[in-house]
């Protein structure tokens, strides 16, 4: 079984919790009790494939953000998470998923934006089309707005990113496969070369000579730059 470490990020209130709540055990917390730092594990099959997922639900909280850095080092895939009621909290997420580049030293990084609270409709203050526009600002990353209150798209959005993971991992392991395959064929060519190499009766005997040479410790003739770079060494 693989295993799959999910980071769920965003500002505080937005609804991570809730959200993993919901996907883990299928229950809504309707009570807000800020996290500090919580690890839920989940098996589940996607794609025919059994997967063990670790999710780690993070502070929004400001006070309890220390350990950011080290979530985002140790995780495979991002949930990047604001509300719709709430402007401030999609500008926090430009800044978290800056951090989250950083940190992996990579442009390809799985990851979703999710737009929480869709149920509470009056008092929305961020459009689709503003979760659209951030989504293709990011280069089309998967937008989903969700409902952690109905559960509406909580399944989608992390099956979404665990497919990211894989589609991420099968690449990486097809292109060492293939620098595997590369080197092989170099060293057989390398090995024909040798193996082919006409060596005439003058060159053996001038190999021989060096030899001699280097077994007498008589260098004057000897190969100068190796005998050099023998004494760097
Ligand atoms: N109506 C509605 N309320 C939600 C939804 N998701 C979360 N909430 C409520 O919003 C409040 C905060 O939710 P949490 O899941 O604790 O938020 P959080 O992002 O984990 O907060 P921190 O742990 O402080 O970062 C709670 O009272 C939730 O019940 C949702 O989809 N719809
Ligand atoms: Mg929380």
């Amino acid at each position: 079984m693989r295993d799959y470490k999910i980071v769920v990020l965003g500002a505080g209130g937005v609804g991570k919790s809730s959200i993993t709540v919901q996907f883990v055990q299928g229950v809504y917390v309707e009570s807000y009790d800020p996290t500090i730092e919580d690890s839920y594990r989940k098996q589940i099959e996607i794609d025919g494939r059994a997967c063990d997922l670790e999710i780690l639900d993070t502070a929004g909280v400001a006070q309890f953000t220390a350990m950011r850095e080290l979530y985002i080092k140790s995780g495979k895939g991002f949930l990047l998470v604001y509300s719709v009621t709430d402007e401030n909290s999609l500008k926090e997420l430009l800044a978290l998923r800056e951090q989250v580049l950083r940190i992996k030293d990579s442009d390809n990084v799985p990851m979703v934006l999710i737009g929480n609270k869709s149920d509470l409709e009056s008092d929305r203050v961020v459009s689709i089309e503003d979760g659209v526009k951030v989504s293709q600002e990011w280069g089309l990353v998967p937008f989903y707005e969700t409902s952690a209150m109905y559960k509406t798209n909580v399944d989608e959005a992390f099956i979404d990113v665990v497919r990211q993971i894989m589609r991420k991992e099968a690449a990486v392991s097809a292109e060492k496969k293939q620098q595997k395959e590369a080197a092989k064929q170099t060293t057989i060519a390398n090995d024909k070369e040798i193996d082919t190499e006409p060596v005439s009766g003058a060159q053996k005997e001038a190999k021989a000579s060096r030899l001699k040479q280097s077994l007498s410790g008589d260098t004057s003739t000897a190969d100068k730059s190796r005998s050099r770079c023998c004494v760097i060494m």
